[in-house]
């Protein structure tokens, strides 16, 4: 691996899984019968502010109570040691990635820890519950949402992704279904720059014949079997 200089790597929430948080296909339609399409949209929220918000303070709560796993590890460890270019891209909104001792990630959808103020658009870390509408610390408004990107929102940073994908020689995907955009077009995007692409995932995803090459198992044996 010596002689590649800058990678990319996108997690999703595969690479959680193994620390006891469900994945949308697992989790998908289980948590009071809804569909992550129905509650991650501004429409949903719109129409029921106190079903999102449950669904949102119910996975804040449950995150801080999981640990990072093996797959998080190796590539904090791949961070620490990793001369070249680095970017984790996560799709995921738990902070597993930093408590493993990552620091070169980006938060394309969101984070659980984080609340939005829409009336001043302000960020502040949040680890309770949104749904008794605390005020904001910044403008007292009590109109705090969930800092995630919902369906139909655009993500966020994306510049800085596809700059990171311009200049990177490996792009690795790693516990996603491929299901979602525009994180699932990265490995087209990528292979039409030329980039060596690596796909690590439990099961064959609906993005794997883009890889050049696709290695199905668990993240928390696959990544540090890679970042090795
Ligand atoms: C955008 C945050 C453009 C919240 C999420 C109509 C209108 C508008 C947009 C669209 C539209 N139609 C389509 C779109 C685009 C849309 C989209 O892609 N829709 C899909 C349904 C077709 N995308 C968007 O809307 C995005 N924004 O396009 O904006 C734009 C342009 C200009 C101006 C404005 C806007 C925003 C999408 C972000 C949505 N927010 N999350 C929250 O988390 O609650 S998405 C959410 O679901 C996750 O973040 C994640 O991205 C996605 C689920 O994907 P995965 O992470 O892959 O999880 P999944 O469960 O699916 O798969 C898990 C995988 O892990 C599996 O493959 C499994 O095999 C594997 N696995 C399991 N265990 C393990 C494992 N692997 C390894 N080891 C294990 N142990």
């Amino acid at each position: 691996m010596a002689e590649l200089r800058n990678i990319v790597v996108l997690t999703g929430a595969g690479i959680s899984a193994e620390s006891g948080i469900d994945t949308f296909r697992d989790a998908g339609g289980l948590w009071e019968k809804h569909r992550v399409e129905d509650v991650a949209t501004p429409q949903g929220y719109e129409r029921d502010p106190a079903l999102v918000q449950r669904f949102y303070d119910a996975r804040r709560e449950a995150v801080q109570k999981v640990a990072p796993n093996p797959a998080h590890e190796a590539l904090a460890r791949l961070d620490r040691e990793w001369e070249g270019g680095l970017l984790i891209v996560t799709q995921n909104v738990d902070d597993l990635h930093e408590r493993a001792g990552a620091s070169r990630v980006v938060h394309m959808h969101g984070e659980l820890l984080s609340a939005l103020c829409p009336i001043c658009e302000r960020r502040h870390h949040w680890t309770g519950p949104l749904i008794d509408r605390p005020e904001c610390p910044s403008c007292e408004a009590r109109s705090l949402r969930p800092d995630v990107v919902w369906f139909g929102e655009m993500p966020y940073q994306m510049d800085r992704i596809y700059a990171a994908l311009r200049s990177a020689h490996l792009f690795v995907s790693i516990g996603t279904s491929g299901a979602v955009y525009p994180a699932a077009g990265f490995v087209s995007d990528a292979r039409e720059l030329g980039v060596k692409t690596l796909e690590l995932n439990l099961e064959r995803s609906e993005g794997s014949h883009w890889f050049h090459e696709s290695r199905q198992g668990p993240a928390g044996k696959l990544v540090p079997e890679w970042v090795e």
